[in-house]
């Protein structure tokens, strides 16, 4: 875990209310109510329910950092490439003139939403403001954006958004509410654990939060609104800190409450839970059950584009990363970063391609299914071995997973057995089997005895990385 989000989780659960599971949910301490404190479970359920079936999702980072792409004054600066004006204590006089040298002529509203089409995702959620302070989008409140400060002079988000429209996907924006490191005032966190709020390395950094709530935040956070039809489907806040008290984030709540089928994450801080829990660059051992609840990852190692960085995960890692968490009943929001030309990597897009073509023959699989009905598959925690937080280590396995539908049991087999696929304790009655990425489904041969199933399977699978084998039930 990245020890921003230390900071982040370790703020929201300090001062998180959990939810009543009651059907009006109990009035929490918060001094302006938000949507989660008011509506019914019908009324939530209604909200979220896109959110729900989406599953995959495109987390986009980019911005000004693209520009250094993890190198400053020739010297390639450690760790995440948004990150480069903190790790590396540019002056905010130094930072701003990068703005002058972005012109993004590659950037394709067009192509980077048929990309997250082509890879099966259902929404798309992009850096609005991150860290750093520059808005990637036509703001009137601050004049460092993209369209005011850049020769480019276009609205990538506006862009976006009419995109999204014609090709059918939610679009949300991702904002960084509480730190800022152009805008005085704002809280910036040293990466080390001490002085987390206001670690300023540049005096033009210094002065009163509220200043910088009530002039930058709320009137961006207004116009990303207000502006864009009916997106944001999605506001996705960022790293709140001591400085996000209940009172300053319940003005902006006052603002979210405005827009009632927004979704927004549990990372706004002052105490409110938001919709969604939202783990960071890890799988949680079995979800959160009876929750929302979205991973987010890197394809390499950093959010915002690094020009060295070529870690990639493979596509089968990325493609058992997303069916592991739909199994455990969450979405896997999976970054890309562009360049500084506003393009995408082409190892991004290759992995990102191939995970679509899974999709395409196995979404079913995926889509709008509910959590697995076995739980042992996905691996156990160890009974020596401790976690660096010192709780028993999580030891996944990577035999096989399984979703389900009302009438399906879908197991994603990755090690492919010899001769059939065995199950123990099979909690529904199995009345048919086939692979679903044969077209003509023909039956497979199944012998049931209680609750102990063998499917009988052909010798080799039908994709190397995960093939779905369809059990047909009956409650
Ligand atoms: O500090 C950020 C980081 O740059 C990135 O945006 C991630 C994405 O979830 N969130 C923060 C770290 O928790």
């Amino acid at each position: 875990m990245k020890f921003t989000q230390c900071v982040a989780i370790a703020v929201l659960f300090a001062a998180a209310t959990p939810l009543s599971n009651a059907q009006t949910p109990a009035a929490p301490q918060h001094p302006i109510p938000s949507i989660q404190d008011t509506e019914t479970t019908a009324q939530k359920d209604a909200r979220m329910a896109w959110w729900r079936v989406a599953r995959f999702g495109m987390f986009i980072h980019w911005g000004l950092y693209s520009v250094p792409a993890g190198t400053w004054d020739g010297k390639q600066i450690p760790s995440l490439g948004e990150w480069i004006m903190n790790n590396a204590s540019i002056p905010v006089a130094d930072y701003k003139v990068l703005a002058a040298q972005f012109n993004p002529t590659g950037f394709s509203a067009h192509d980077i939403v048929a990309l997250a089409k082509s890879a099966g995702m259902k929404y798309i959620v992009i850096t609005a403001k991150h860290h750093d302070g520059f808005a990637m989008f036509d703001s009137k409140a601050n004049p460092f954006n993209i369209v005011a400060a850049t020769p480019f002079h276009r609205d990538p988000l506006r862009e976006l958004a009419d995109e999204a429209h014609k090709q059918g996907i939610k679009l949300g924006f991702y904002y960084s509410q509480d730190q800022d490191w152009t805008a005085p005032g704002a809280s910036a966190i040293l990466r080390q654990n001490h002085d987390p709020v206001t670690h300023h390395w540049d005096k033009a950094q210094d002065g009163d939060f509220d200043t910088y709530l009530h002039t930058k935040a709320i009137p961006q956070i207004k116009e990303l609104l207000t502006n864009y039809g009916d997106f944001p489907a999605v506001l996705w806040f960022d790293t709140p800190t001591a400085n996000m008290t209940p009172a300053r984030a319940a003005e902006i709540v006052a603002l979210v409450n405005q827009h009632p089928n927004l979704i927004w994450n549990n990372r706004l801080g002052g105490g409110y839970k938001g919709d969604t829990e939202t783990p960071e660059q890890t799988i949680p051992a079995q979800g959160f059950p009876g929750e929302d609840w979205e991973s987010c990852m890197t394809i390499n190692d950093t959010w915002g584009f690094k020009s060295y960085d070529t870690n990639f995960k493979s596509t089968e890692t990325l493609l058992r990363n997303l069916i592991d968490i739909a199994s455990k009943g969450g979405n896997y929001l999976l970054n890309i970063g562009p360049d500084s030309h506003g393009v995408v990597p082409v190892s991004e897009v290759e992995r990102l391609q191939a995970m679509g073509k899974w999709l395409a023959v196995n979404g079913e699989a995926i889509y709008g299914t509910q959590p697995t009905l076995f739980g042992a598959e996905a691996g156990a925690f160890s009974a020596t071995e401790k976690d660096r937080r010192g709780n028993p280590l999580w030891v996944p396995a990577w035999s096989w997973r399984s979703t389900t539908s009302a009438n399906k049991i879908y197991i994603e087999i990755f090690n492919w057995p010899t001769g059939a696929f065995h199950l123990d304790k099979l909690p529904r009655k199995v009345t048919g089997a086939y692979l679903l990425a044969d077209s003509t489904h023909t039956p497979l041969k199944l012998t049931q005895t209680g609750g102990i199933l063998d499917v009988q399977l052909p010798a080799k699978p039908l994709d190397p990385i995960a093939t779905v084998l369809v059990l047909e039930t009956t409650k």
